[in-house]
């Protein structure tokens, strides 16, 4: 076909090759190809990092594009052919200049369910999408520009030759081999990439835009094939279960933090064991976390040395679920990822704003995709997400893979967290004590050993905890600088555990243990993580040895605050309720933990002294059974609520949760307006602070070190004067 238009630049082959019906596929493929790189680097953020993810990104437009559009190549008719091939093409593009469009207002990739839910779509795709247009996106229609052109000038020829049937099947083997071969590199660049989502961005990155919808497509199909089986009748079942489990509320307690801002710190892969935790090297010891070490001292504070993580494979993400809605994640997979975006859910920042008038947000140094988190926090009722984008750019010193350095997320986070509306429910998830737990941390903490074992996992793992404490100590002289400290209570826990089973037997000897003889007890009494609830100007504080999850966080945060959690379908108990159960169910069926028994690994032991019990006498074995049969209902009723999406059928007094009220873009903005139209009225931290800046107040010596004694950034910058001219910061397009 293009014959003129390659003639005098090319040899004569290649044009004959052009002209055959693989050359224009293979030319389609081609255009596809250059378009969604263009995409890649243009419009989607696909946070890749090195030589080896900016390589499967760049393949991985291929195989599919190959694969689909080659399917024509099995059409003999001549008409039927390049209209096939034109329209498979056709559609794949379509799809991708969507996303293109679709990004630039919602930072996401559309999935099967914003599809579905009509009016988040055409919030981004309809009226408005045509203000979303640039002018490059010329280069996205330049292919049609030159059809036409040929087409004009009569230049377009076909080829009336049908391809042979086992060359098409060549040309389909190949794109298979090919799109195995980009999941095979995929998989190892992101292990357990499809069992556990990560994110839409991890997706598409690795295996690109279509295959990111067939994956979406599957999830959301058997999600919805739960759905729709599940009625108002498996409701019964699950509420009964709540009822008769329900903990009441310690009258001494009730209350207690009543109207005050909530103030969650995730605490990234702390363990219990880090409490108190003094690391030798050489003849020298260093205390590892002195902040948090006095926070679990404090009268105070409410410390629980007995609290377990309760995540699976959706990790952090599981632990966020069982906090902020007192059921647990899935099996198999990540809740926030699967189900996040479509269930009814009753959440903590919803239950708040209805009981309470409490304002919402969280703060994270991590792109907003992650877990899908920025589509679960509307569904939870969470008024902000200030993610990675609102803060300091990311660079090698202040960032790591997952996100900006905690102290950097603080202080960052001072600017938007001063003008919410109080009293406030927030959460500042941190991440720097992550693996590989690298020790290249900025400023003050840079001093601190590394361990001395054989994996240097656990060797760096000390120096994070150290960094995290740090960091956490600096939030907390904010708050007390700025007296938000006594109208608050702070809740820090351990997401789960940081040093994985595989590892623990080299982690004994700094434990005083030996590795040939750690066992699955060991393991188990290692998924403590810490748990504290810190109210100022208590004193009915001190440790408490019940024995819970982090599935009972949020009813025991629902008595403090005076909101009773028994007409909410939550299965776990408050902690500070006598009549709390301490049996300890792990998201592995079979295991649990209480303070008489321990069952993990397929072993059961005694919790005190971890003896293995071989052979249990009858009494024994009842009480047993009796107990893993607890731990196994309350799992059955979560997941009946999960994954029957059963939250829409309980009638309570809150109405159903109206998610396209939530836009987590221009959030500043935001705040200020609410600020400004409440006048006198505004109880934000600036407003009560006589319209001054707080930010001033946050004064860590590695902060400063970076940025001096205040945030001077400019994508972020924001006035730390009184002036009225703030500018504002906007979230990245
Ligand atoms: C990323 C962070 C880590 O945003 O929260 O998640 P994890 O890997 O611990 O599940
Ligand atoms: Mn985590």
């Amino acid at each position: 076909m293009y014959e003129d238009f390659f003639v005098k630049k090319t040899t004569f082959n290649l044009v004959e090759f052009l002209q055959s019906r693989l050359g224009f596929v293979l030319t389609l493929v081609s255009i596809y190809w250059l378009k969604t790189l263009w995409a890649y680097l243009i419009d989607f953020n696909l946070d890749t990092k090195g030589f080896y993810q900016n390589f499967i990104a760049f393949i991985n437009p291929v195989p599919v594009a190959l694969l689909l559009i080659g399917a024509a190549l099995y059409i003999k008719h001549t008409k039927a052919f390049y209209i096939t091939s034109s329209l498979i093409y056709f559609v794949l593009f379509v799809w991708l200049f969507s996303n293109s469009i679709y990004y630039r207002e919602f930072t996401d990739y559309i999935s099967i369910s914003t599809m579905m839910a009509s009016s988040s779509v055409s919030a981004g795709l309809g009226e408005a999408a045509i203000k979303l247009f640039r002018w490059t996106d010329i280069i996205y229609f330049l292919d049609f520009f030159i059809l036409i052109f040929l087409a004009i000038r009569r230049k377009l020829k076909f080829d009336t030759k049908a391809f042979n049937k086992r060359a098409s099947f060549a040309v389909t083997a190949l794109s298979v081999m090919l799109f195995s071969a980009n999941l095979f590199l995929a998989e190892i660049d992101r292990p357990e990439l499809l069992s556990r989502g990560f994110s839409n961005t991890y997706i598409v990155r690795a295996l690109g835009l279509p295959a990111f919808l067939g994956y979406n497509a599957n999830q959301t199909y058997s999600a919805h094939r739960d759905r729709s089986e599940a009625t108002a009748k498996d409701l019964e079942p699950v509420q009964a279960y709540i009822d008769q489990h329900y903990a009441a509320p310690n009258p001494e307690f009730f209350g207690l933090a009543k109207g005050r801002n909530v103030i969650y710190l995730h605490l990234e892969s702390l363990q219990q064991f880090i409490i108190d935790y003094k690391l030798k090297v050489g003849d020298k010891e260093y205390e590892v976390t002195p902040f948090l070490n006095s926070l679990y001292h404090s009268k105070s504070t409410f410390s629980f040395p007995n609290f377990f993580h309760q995540v699976k494979a959706g990790k952090t993400s599981d632990a966020e679920t069982l906090l902020e809605t007192s059921l647990f994640g899935l099996n198999q997979g990540s809740f926030m990822v699967q189900y996040g975006s479509s269930n009814t859910q009753q959440a903590a920042p919803y239950i708040l704003s209805q009981n309470g008038g409490y304002t919402s947000a969280v703060f994270h140094g991590n792109s907003a995709s992650f877990w899908n988190r920025n589509n679960t926090y509307k569904s939870w009722g969470y008024n902000y997400f200030f993610d990675q984008s609102y803060f300091s750019p990311a660079t090698e010193e202040n960032s790591f893979q997952y996100g900006l350095n905690d102290k950097i997320m603080f202080a960052d986070s001072i600017q938007y967290l001063e003008r919410l509306q109080q009293p406030f429910y927030t959460k500042f998830i941190t991440v720097s004590n992550h693996y590989p737990y690298t020790t290249s941390l900025i400023g003050d903490e840079i001093g601190f050993p590394l361990a001395e074992t054989k994996d240097e996992t656990i060797n760096g793992y000390f120096a994070t905890a150290n960094y995290l404490d740090a960091s956490i100590k600096s939030f907390f002289d904010y708050l007390k600088a700025t007296g938000i400290y006594e109208n608050s209570i702070i809740i820090l826990y351990g997401d789960h555990y940081g040093i994985s089973n595989s590892r623990n037997p080299d982690l004994a000897p700094l434990l005083g243990k030996d590795s040939e003889t750690w066992t699955d007890y060991d393991n188990a009494m290692l998924q403590r993580v810490p748990y504290m609830i810190v109210v100022p100007g208590t004193d009915k504080g001190g440790i408490i040895e019940t024995y819970g999850g982090a599935v009972d966080g949020l009813p025991t945060l629902e008595h403090l605050l005076g909101v009773d959690s028994k007409q909410y379908l939550q299965v776990g108990q408050d902690l500070l309720s006598p009549e709390h159960s301490q049996i300890v169910a792990t998201r592995t069926s079979g295991s649990f933990i209480t303070p008489k028994y321990t069952s993990y690994g397929g072993k059961l032991y005694y919790t005190e002294n971890g003896q293995e019990i071989t052979n249990p006498d009858e009494t024994t074995q009842k009480e047993v059974e009796a107990l893993e049969a607890a731990a196994n209902a309350q799992l059955a009723a979560s997941d009946a609520i999960q994954t029957g999406d059963l939250i829409r059928f309980k009638k309570n007094d809150l109405p159903p949760l109206d998610i396209s009220q939530f836009s987590y873009i221009q959030s500043l903005e935001a705040e200020i307006a609410i600020e400004e139209k409440l006048g006198e009225k505004s109880t934000s931290i600036y407003s009560r602070n006589g319209k001054k800046s707080t930010i001033d107040l946050f004064n860590s010596p590695s902060y400063q070190a970076l940025y001096g004694n205040k945030p001077e950034n400019d994508t972020t910058g924001s006035s730390v004067s009184d002036s009225t001219t703030t500018t504002t910061p906007s979230k990245k397009e």
